[in-house]
């Protein structure tokens, strides 16, 4: 009996933890859209009410425009950063945007065993990649600094309070598996009559750490991963049993590189058509996961 108590108490634990984050409802979306960034805030600070969210719109991020909230004050101002953002030695920007909303009256506050979200509309930078924004949760008793940001890759493993991701598509057509690997520019070499084997290309990027361990596709008998390397001066091809993911990392497939071989092809690849594959990931811990996709066979599309 007592056992059990004690097994009960530890999975409420791990279950506080596991939404213990200010998240974006909607960690993704593609550059240069316009974006409504909904930060949930899933408790207080160590059981205290929250009175008030203020979040730092980052940099590049135009036009932020706040949601008002009943009960809540809001205030927008422009900040000097201690630390400028530069890129490449040169000053991005020194002021930032923060939103701060605040509880008119205790009533208002948040309480600690209900959920709201706080929201923005912005344009997104044009740039993909992964993005972070800082949030201060200030409480009745307290607050959180959700600021962390890990020093590489896009994992918060290990991190206390790690500011909410956002992850910037490059073009519309990537998509996003469970376990957070992203899909981009996907391509089939279209085939001519005859031919039996033919390539397909792809931009892969894990949030964690992961494996491409295998591909499968109902257009082809078999399919590989491959990789191209010399062997006595000659470029070969040869089968590889996974290829690596490293965390925040995009890798791409492509001609003359690392690409998935689709032999004893079963149909004619035609140019626009649709072909579905089956990827095949495992993570660090050797979880397995996989992603369906259709990719358009013809030439990439040039950006
Ligand atoms: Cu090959």
């Amino acid at each position: 009996m007592k056992l059990h108590w004690i097994a009960s108490i530890t999975l409420a634990c791990f279950a506080q933890q596991a939404q213990a984050h200010v998240v974006l409802s909607e960690p993704q979306a593609p550059a240069g859209a316009y974006f409504k960034a909904s930060l949930r805030v899933g408790h207080g600070c160590s059981g205290s009410a929250t009175t008030g969210i203020t979040v730092t719109v980052p940099a590049g991020f135009q036009g932020a425009k706040p949601q008002p909230k009943a009960g809540w004050e809001l205030v927008t101002r422009k900040a000097k950063l201690a630390q400028p953002y530069t890129s490449h030695g040169k000053l991005i920007s020194e002021d930032v945007v923060e939103l701060r909303w605040t509880a008119s009256s205790k009533e208002s506050a948040l309480l600690d065993e209900h959920f709201d979200e706080f929201s923005f509309m912005s344009r997104l930078p044009d740039q993909a990649g992964p993005v972070w924004l800082k949030v201060l949760q200030t409480c009745e008793v307290g607050q959180t600094d959700w600021s962390e940001v890990p020093s590489s890759g896009t994992s918060t493993k290990g991190l206390k309070s790690p500011a909410a991701f956002l992850m910037i598509r490059s073009d519309s057509g990537a998509v996003t598996s469970s376990a957070g690997i992203t899909i981009s520019e996907a391509w089939v070499r279209p085939t001519v009559a005859g031919q039996k084997a033919t390539g397909a290309f792809m931009k892969l990027t894990a949030r964690e750490s992961a494996k491409l361990v295998g591909v499968s596709s109902p257009v082809a008998g078999v399919a590989e991963i491959h990789e191209m390397k010399m062997e006595k001066d000659i470029m070969k091809m040869a089968a590889i049993p996974s290829l690596n993911l490293p965390s925040g990392k995009t890798v791409e497939l492509k001609p003359g590189g690392f690409h998935v071989m689709l032999m004893d092809l079963k149909l004619p690849i035609v140019n626009s058509s649709k072909i579905p594959l089956v990827l095949h990931f495992q993570d660090a811990k050797g979880v397995k996961s996989q992603m369906d996709i259709q990719v358009e066979a013809g030439m990439p599309h040039q950006h």
